[in-house]
């Protein structure tokens, strides 16, 4: 399956310090190139869907109140071998274990407020670009 796309969501901690601009500099400075994008505020229902394969999780509840708690940036991005290439670049999901540098570790504050998501499979990227976006909407 190809894995030139990956998908991302600048969370709401990183949308309610305003720190969306300088998210999206890095991310294309680090030769992203936006293939869809939409400012977007899920609800409840919406975020459990997205994340329904973390439901028997302690922190799914959290999770999904948090990620429906304001506005997120979804997007697709395209890279040569997206996926992997984006983790790199956004870091450890704990951004105390994120390596410097890396977007979690300078826009995150804890596990849960960490500023970013991307995804971690090119099949879970096909599923969760098409969660936010018709193929009409992808460029
Ligand atoms: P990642 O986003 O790095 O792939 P996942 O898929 O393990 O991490 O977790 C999905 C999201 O769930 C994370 N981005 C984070 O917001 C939240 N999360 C993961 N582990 C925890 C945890 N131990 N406590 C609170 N929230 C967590």
């Amino acid at each position: 399956m190809s894995s030139d796309i990956t998908f991302s969501i600048i969370k709401p901690d990183a949308m309610g310090r305003e720190d969306e601009g300088k998210i999206l500099t890095r991310i294309t400075e680090a030769g992203f190139r936006i293939a869809a994008l939409k400012m977007i505020h899920l609800t409840l229902q919406q975020a459990r869907e997205f994340y329904a394969v973390h439901h028997d999780k302690p922190f799914y509840p959290g999770l999904v109140e948090f990620m429906s708690s304001g506005p997120v940036i979804a997007m697709v991005l395209r890279h040569e071998n997206a996926v992997e290439e984006f983790r790199n670049l956004i870091g450890n999901t704990d951004p105390e274990k994120a390596e410097k540098g890396t977007i979690r570790a300078d826009f995150a504050t804890t596990i849960q407020r960490n500023a970013v998501h991307g995804s971690d499979s090119p099949e879970n990227a096909l599923r969760e670009a098409a969660f936010f976006f018709s193929s009409l909407e992808i460029f």
